[in-house]
């Protein structure tokens, strides 16, 4: 036997081994390498999320919420949301006028002219006026008025624009300017709905927010006449503030009549610590006697419908001394 020959083929078919075992070496690490991976991917893979869980759609709660909340209250029968519902849905909004002063106000300086008068009601030897009046018809007759109040980005002229887009429309009328820059109303700006009542929207009161800004919001929540009630808007994502306690004291001082509404509840997404923040203020909303009202004016996935409109609506209705069933003097052109 070769010898030679004998070493050579024992050294190839050890070579032929040797890449076979590595083969299979790499082959088993490999496997072992593609297990241990998906091993890897189950674990750390995200579990599946149940929409109900992980993002609770508030609006299943809504109701219970009010209901909750408003427990001295009796809830308005669903006809009479759907009457007060057509008439928001139907009544032409049209922007009617801006204040920067009290006075600026449309009437109140023929307000002070005739004071006397109207605090009397003695004859006037003057002027008479249309309808056989010693006063302006207009003084005598204005439309009652509500008020949106609160801090600096609490959504107020969103909320305005929420509640005169009719339910049909997905994305809001811009009736009321709104903007994410908190500080952006300046102004009492007034907005006459269906010429039955008008919703007045005020400057925010914090952030970017000036001195007479408030001054003016409480003269005109003080004196003005024809506001039937104050909705104090707060964001739900924030609850109470300071500026919000302080607010509540000056109404309540002052017998301002007022209702409070969270806005923002499409941002809740564990409803659960909301409702503890809530059980925090529970006391003091009570103490309050005010109605307490959930909103959203924007839509998302887990929120898909604006929600806590109609019962504001009816809210105000109510505030106003108009009866369901009213239809707007008048309507939006078709
Ligand atoms: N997600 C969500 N955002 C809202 C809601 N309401 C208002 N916003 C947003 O909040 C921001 C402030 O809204 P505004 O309506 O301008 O707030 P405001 O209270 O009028 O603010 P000022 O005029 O600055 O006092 C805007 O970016 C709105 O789009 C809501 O219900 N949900
Ligand atoms: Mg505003």
């Amino acid at each position: 036997m070769d010898y030679k020959l004998l070493r050579r083929h024992l050294h190839q078919s050890f070579i032929c081994r040797q890449a076979i075992s590595n083969i299979k070496n790499i082959v088993v690490a490999t496997n072992a390498a593609i297990s241990g991976l998906a091993e890897l991917r189950s674990k750390s893979s995200r579990p599946i999320r149940h929409k109900t869980q992980s993002s609770p759609n508030p609006s299943v709660n809504f109701r219970d919420l009010y209901k909750k909340y408003n427990n001295g209250f009796t809830e308005p029968a669903v006809a009479e949301l759907n009457s007060v519902n057509h008439f928001f849905n139907s009544a032409d909004v049209k922007y009617e006028w801006s204040a920067g002063r009290f006075m600026d106000v449309p009437g109140e300086s023929l307000k002070a002219k005739y004071s006397q008068q109207l605090e009397t009601r003695i004859g006037y030897s003057g002027k008479k006026f249309p309808g056989k009046t010693y006063i302006p018809f207009e003084l005598v007759n204005g439309l009652p008025e509500v008020a949106f109040l609160g801090k600096s980005n609490a959504g107020k002229s969103t909320l305005l624009n929420n509640l005169t887009t009719s339910q049909k429309r997905i994305s809001l009328e811009s009736t009321a300017r709104s903007s994410r820059w908190a500080g952006f109303t300046k102004t009492l700006n007034s907005f006459n709905v269906g010429n039955e009542l008008r919703i007045v929207d005020t400057p925010g009161y914090g952030f970017n927010s000036s001195i007479g800004q408030g001054d003016l919001t409480m003269q005109y929540l003080k004196e003005r006449k024809e506001l039937a009630r104050t909705f104090l808007l707060i964001s739900a994502e924030q609850g109470f503030g300071e500026h919000d306690l302080q607010i509540v004291d000056f109404m309540r001082d002052n017998g301002i009549p007022f209702e409070i509404v969270f806005t923002k509840m499409d941002k809740i997404r564990n409803i659960e610590k909301f409702e503890q923040s809530m059980e925090r203020d529970r006391k003091f909303l009570q103490s309050t006697m005010a109605r307490i009202l959930f909103t959203n004016s924007s839509t998302s996935k887990s929120c898909k419908k604006r929600y806590g409109i109609d019962i504001l609506r009816y809210v105000i209705f109510e505030s106003c001394g108009l009866e369901p069933g009213l239809k707007p003097s008048r309507k939006k052109p078709q």
